[in-house]
């Protein structure tokens, strides 16, 4: 049971207790164009997905641009920009990690996964909110959740958790809602929430935000897995400070803004069909 709210009204407050998501109004015209035109004028329409980052029909995530500088930029405008309506709608959260989401035209798959778990999660509900900066809908990727999943598997989790579902996501699509987005609205999910999105199949940039919100009374942390013995994953636990993010790269981040707090056994996550049905169908 977790007593700490998260969104200031309660009725939007029970549905994200009980679906794990809603979807709110957030940003004015003027607003989206702002950071539209910023990312775009900042990236002159090349990739910034650095060699060796990850699979490359992923979507593109600024928090490891090719530019560190591009990266605390990114925090620092997202969070001008919008912090205000966040912090409006939240119950005094602050923000930890921010990202420009860009899909080019073709291209970026976000597999079915949950986010890195960046609070204890038994405790507390941290929160990404996802806004859209055009139109997002099934022709360019939207996101696509499996509602009430967050009720489950609320475990420590690091990068490992966009690889426990790769042998069940095609078995699972249908369990899966397509939310349609509209510019400037946002998508609030805590981030245990399983969700999936689809490449961009549309004529322009599929570009969105992803701002990772915590509680301001609930400590940061960040799982970074160090080894594998025996089956099992030695994972380094941090609390971190957003900069921790601004110079990261397969799943380490920068020990200057980080202290490591914890060392825990893990075992690997991976679902089967019966496994997936077990703790998230059946519960
Ligand atoms: O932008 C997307 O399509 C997915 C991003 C995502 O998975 C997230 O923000 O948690």
């Amino acid at each position: 049971m977790i007593e700490r709210r998260v969104l200031r009204d309660d009725e939007l407050e029970g549905l994200l207790v009980e679906r794990g998501y809603v979807v709110v109004p957030l940003l004015s015209g003027n607003e989206v164009a702002e950071l539209r035109d910023w990312y775009l004028g900042a990236s002159s329409g090349a990739s910034h997905r650095p060699d060796g980052a990850y699979d490359p029909t992923y979507a593109e995530f600024t928090v490891i641009h090719t530019d560190p500088q591009f990266r605390s930029a990114s925090f620092e405008r997202i969070v001008d920009v919008v912090g205000g309506s966040v912090h409006r709608l939240l119950d005094d959260y602050r923000p930890l990690v921010a990202n420009f989401v860009n899909k080019p035209v073709g291209s970026g798959v976000v597999p079915l996964h949950q986010n890195w778990s960046v609070v204890d999660e038994g405790r507390f509900r941290s929160v990404s909110v996802w806004i859209a900066l055009v139109d997002c809908d099934e022709n360019n990727g939207s996101l696509e959740i499996f509602n009430g999943s967050h009720r489950s598997l609320r475990e420590p989790r690091g990068m490992w958790a966009y690889e426990a579902f790769a042998e069940v996501a095609d078995d699972v699509r249908g369990l899966l809602e397509l939310v349609p987005v509209p510019a400037g609205h946002a998508v609030i999910l805590d981030d245990a929430l399983l969700h999936y999105s689809a490449p961009n199949h549309g004529a322009e940039d599929r570009l969105a935000i992803q701002l990772v919100m915590i509680p301001e009374d609930a400590r940061s942390r960040f799982c970074e897995r160090v080894d594998l013995v025996d089956g099992l994953m030695e994972v380094d636990v941090w609390e971190v400070s957003p900069e921790f993010f601004w110079n990261f790269w397969h799943g380490v981040g920068d020990a200057d803004f980080g202290r490591r707090v914890d060392r825990i056994q893990l075992p690997v996550p991976r679902f089967d069909r019966e496994a997936f049905d077990r703790t998230f169908v059946d519960r």
